[in-house]
């Protein structure tokens, strides 16, 4: 006798459609192309995607096969009225050997593919690039700073880098651990107070990308971004060129009392070129006095500020670890509405509120300060 089970089509196709409609749940997460691992843009992150296919392919066969077998023999095999005891074969030499051996195969697969992967991007295979460029990384919570050695420029939420050449990261924290990860550029490095990292990666296309924390530092670890902008080799060079001058002089009356009053009450923590410091300091160089956790760079050593170096703030796209975007367009410093549109005038109205906790802290200011400081700061290019 003969059960019915196949014949109820109706079951199976509320089964089909159940996984129809998982898939396409599932595959709403492909749609951040700026932040998907498999939207590769540089040998590194390409490198790693191979990795991740090898593992996804082979997990879903097993997956697959292990589970179709299965609930196939659950219902083709499943008791029926009168059946007999089946056929026992526990002790089958061949079979124990045949499931001891596939899975070891496929272990030594994944194995193979996991050293391969480790040796493509450890640090011994960066390229012998003439052209190297290399960035002290420096994680702060909750900001990136980039300090470039060779040509002695500091920046911060965003790393310029030319593309089609090797950049070499030197990663150094002097407070919590965090996590330095391009998506489409390169998987996670972490950056250990008193151990330094190193990484490298190569942009083969120009674009921007964007740069993540990848380990939990703080409350305002989500609000820890950056962005990699690929650039040609031109742009690079003429954008080193601006950013090793000293800071713009203010444009007009606006602009001077700005930067008078950064003078007197923002100076303790960030650093202007010309202003407050002489030059950028290296911090992996002056900084490494580590702190312990739960600190950043003192506030009295001129060589460490605390907040971000501003000297050519106003060339910048992000604000505070990309809590908000530079929009420098819809600041109009004459404006008394300015607060409305304009993020960098928001940012100086209430930096706890938009980002609550981090190491910014000043008493209100005027609206008539922050539009002074905004006809200043945007001025900074
Ligand atoms: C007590 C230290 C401190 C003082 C004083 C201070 N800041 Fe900041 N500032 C910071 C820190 C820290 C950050 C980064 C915060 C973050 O992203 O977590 C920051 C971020 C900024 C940014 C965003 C910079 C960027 O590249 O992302 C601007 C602009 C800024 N501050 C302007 C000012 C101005 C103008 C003043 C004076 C009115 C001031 N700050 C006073 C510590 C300070
Ligand atoms: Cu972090």
């Amino acid at each position: 006798m003969r059960m019915p089970v196949f014949s109820r089509t109706k079951r199976w196709l509320a089964l089909l459609g159940c996984v129809l409609l998982s898939s396409i749940l599932l595959s709403a997460c492909g749609d951040e192309a700026s932040t998907s691992i498999l939207n590769t843009a540089g040998p590194v992150a390409a490198d790693e995607k191979v990795l991740f296919y090898v593992v996804v392919i082979l997990a879903a066969v097993i997956f697959l096969g292990v589970e179709g077998w299965l609930v196939y023999s659950i219902f083709r095999f499943r008791e029926r009225p009168n059946t007999p005891t089946p056929y026992q074969n526990h002790g089958n030499l061949f079979l124990e050997a045949l499931w001891t051996g596939i899975p070891t195969v496929v272990l030594f697969i994944l194995l193979f593919f996991t050293i391969r992967g480790l040796l493509q991007v450890a640090p011994e295979a960066q390229p012998k690039d003439a052209n190297t460029v290399s960035v002290v990384a420096v994680g702060h919570q909750w900001w990136w700073e980039f300090y470039y050695p060779k040509y002695n420029i500091t920046t911060a939420d965003e790393l310029v880098i030319p593309a089609h050449t090797t950049i070499h990261v030197d990663l150094f924290s002097n407070n919590v651990i965090h996590s330095f990860w391009v998506p489409n550029l390169t998987g996670k490095t972490d950056l250990i107070p008193g151990h330094d990292n190193t990484k490298w990666f190569i942009a083969d296309k120009n674009g921007t990308y964007t740069g993540l924390c990848a380990e939990f530092c703080g409350t305002q670890h989500g609000n820890m971004r950056f962005d990699v902008k690929a650039v040609n080799t031109d742009s690079f060079q003429s954008w080193i060129s601006t950013q090793q001058q000293t800071a713009a002089a203010p444009g007009d009356s606006l602009a001077q009392q700005g930067q008078a009053i950064f003078k007197n009450q923002c100076s303790t923590c960030h650093g202007i070129v010309g202003v407050d410091v002489t030059q950028f300091y290296n911090p992996q160089q002056f900084c490494n006095d580590s702190l312990g956790p739960g600190h950043n760079y003192p506030t009295t050593d001129v060589h460490c500020l605390i907040g971000p170096n501003l000297t050519h703030f106003g060339s910048r796209g992000l604000i505070a670890g990309g809590v908000l975007t530079n929009n420098s367009q819809a600041c109009n410093p004459t404006d008394p509405n300015i607060m409305k549109d304009c993020h960098l005038a928001q940012w100086l109205n209430d930096p706890q509120g938009i980002k609550p906790g981090n190491d910014m802290n000043i008493g209100q200011l005027t609206t008539g300060q922050i539009r002074q400081l905004v006809a200043y700061l945007e001025g900074l290019k």
